[in-house]
């Protein structure tokens, strides 16, 4: 059974209470769960963890390249930040699916820039809580083609 970690980072752990109107009401309890349920729903087992601190989120990326085939990450304001989480993703083959909440590109000009988008397979932003539906989707599709393209090859 594939496994996919999803990884949340700074101030993610206020979702429900922290800024409403552009992260929404939902908890990360409540997108943790409904992860697990699409995960359940298509045979993916699912792994969860958030963390406000940088160094503990580089060390969940590096254990992701020995336990897991895919990591659904939203590293909150480490996104614009960190080359470090940056260089821990390029150092892991994990194929990384980038999500936000809230559309970045249409929020202040800090937030458009991403150290995490050029090593993600791809971003996904702007569509709340069912953009981590949408990462685990991306990472289904991504692992059929992946494995179609050994079968042919
Ligand atoms: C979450 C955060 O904490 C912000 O720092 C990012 C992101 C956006 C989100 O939309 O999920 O800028």
């Amino acid at each position: 059974m594939p496994r996919a970690l999803v990884l949340n980072g700074p101030n993610l752990n206020r979702l429900g209470l922290r800024e409403p109107g552009i992260y929404g009401r939902v908890t990360l309890a409540e997108i943790e769960a409904q992860v697990r349920a699409h995960g359940a729903r298509h045979g993916i087992e699912i792994d969860t963890l958030q963390s406000n601190h940088e160094g503990a989120l580089i060390d969940a990326i590096h254990a992701a390249a020995d336990t897991a085939d895919g990591i659904v990450l939203n590293a909150g304001a480490y996104t614009h930040t960190s080359v470090a989480l940056r260089d821990a993703i390029a150092s892991v083959a994990v194929p990384v699916v980038e999500v936000h909440l809230s559309n970045i590109h249409a929020r202040e000009a800090f937030r458009h820039q991403s150290f995490i988008a050029p090593v993600a397979l791809g971003q996904i932003a702007g569509f709340g809580a069912q953009g981590y539906l949408l990462a685990l989707d991306a990472l289904r599709a991504h692992w059929s083609e992946r494995s179609r393209a050994a079968d042919s090859g």
